[in-house]
């Protein structure tokens, strides 16, 4: 059987870390696309030269035309530009819509049966726009958040408890923003509920407050520690794990910013809620039950990406 191609859309910090962990995990050979010349192929070559070190078997190629996708099985998008300190995911819309506008142009010429995971923030709004550029069907096309989000939850959720991140589960849903919602009574460690672990007092309600908000102000934590960037290492791995998902068709329960028409009261709208990923893309929506503090949460944060798609079908060419 061939192998796998998979098509990395923006060569940025995210994009050269994609592409390195993806031959790592030996998922496909792999093609950088970026509109800077030479730093897509010099990174496909940079990658390529540590295969041998890694014995790992994929190929690296880079290019500035499009046509170097053609054919994708997966085309994982992070082309556009990422906030500086001081600047919210939103302040990120006028440059990025332009830029995915273009993106899914290029995918819908070059490998209209791809499986497309977008990254560019604002993310609920960008992956409508590149949905709608590409005119792929609505299970193809995904944003990632949800699963980056859940990991930071999870990583500072098993520093409270001092217990193994492989031990603790957990789901952030809605819009990747602030006003993403971190579902606490969803969330364990080894299946107990996190309410149930204040109860037993391995934590405090005030500590659990506190990681929560942590979780939501967690990507603005490493733009204030980097100041000349965002996250990359963790976005890529969470992106990998989806695109693995898929590839291997691994029916995987994560969270994705997910086409939304006719579940969870929503006519039609990309946001963060629980999906079943395999070969199909996105196979089934996990509809769980919200109680009426948590559907506020959601209800808020839908009414934010709201804003955002109406403010991007502006900016979008006509
Ligand atoms: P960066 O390292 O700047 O890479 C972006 C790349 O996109 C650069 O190499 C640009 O040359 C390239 N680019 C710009 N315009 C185009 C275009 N029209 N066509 C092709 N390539 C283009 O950024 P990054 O990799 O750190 O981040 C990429 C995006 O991901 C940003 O929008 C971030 O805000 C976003 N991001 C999202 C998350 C989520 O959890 C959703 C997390 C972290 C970053």
């Amino acid at each position: 059987m061939a192998r796998k191609k998979i098509a990395l859309v923006g060569a940025g910090n995210i994009g050269g870390t994609l592409a390195h962990l993806i031959g790592l995990k030996e998922l496909g050979d792999v093609v950088l696309f970026d509109i800077a010349e030479g730093v897509p192929q010099g990174k496909a070559l940079d990658i390529a030269e540590s295969t041998p070190v890694e014995g790992c078997d994929a190929a690296y190629a880079g290019a500035n035309d499009y046509s170097a996708i053609a054919g994708a099985d997966v085309v994982i998008v992070t082309a556009g530009v990422p906030r500086k300190p001081g600047m919210s995911r939103d302040d990120l819309i006028g440059i990025n819509c332009k830029v995915m506008a273009a993106v899914g142009q290029g995918i819908k010429e070059n490998c209209p049966d791809a499986f497309v995971i977008c990254i560019t923030n604002p993310l609920d709004a960008m992956v409508w726009v590149l949905r709608e550029l590409s005119g792929l069907p609505h299970n193809k096309v995904v944003g990632m958040a949800g699963v980056l989000d859940s990991a930071r939850f999870r990583y500072f959720l098993s520093e409270e408890f001092k217990v193994s991140v492989q031990d603790v589960t957990a789901f952030v849903l809605g819009g990747h923003g602030d006003t993403m919602v971190p579902l606490t009574r969803y969330s364990t460690v080894a299946g107990i509920p996190l309410p149930d672990l204040v109860s037993m007092g391995w934590t405090s309600q005030e500590r659990l407050d506190q990681i929560v908000q942590r979780t939501r102000d967690g990507g603005a934590e490493i733009v204030g520690l980097l100041k000349t960037g965002s996250a990359f290492y963790a976005p890529a791995a969470a992106a990998v794990a989806m695109a693995e998902a898929y590839l291997k068709d691994q029916k995987r329960v994560m969270p994705c910013a997910a086409w939304c028409d006719g579940v969870f009261g929503l006519d039609g709208l990309y946001v963060g809620v629980p999906v079943v990923l395999g070969a199909d893309g996105v196979e089934k929506i996990v509809e769980i039950e919200m109680n009426a503090d948590e559907k506020a949460m959601f209800d808020k944060s839908v009414e934010s990406v709201r804003g955002l798609v109406a403010a991007s079908r502006e900016l979008m060419p006509k």
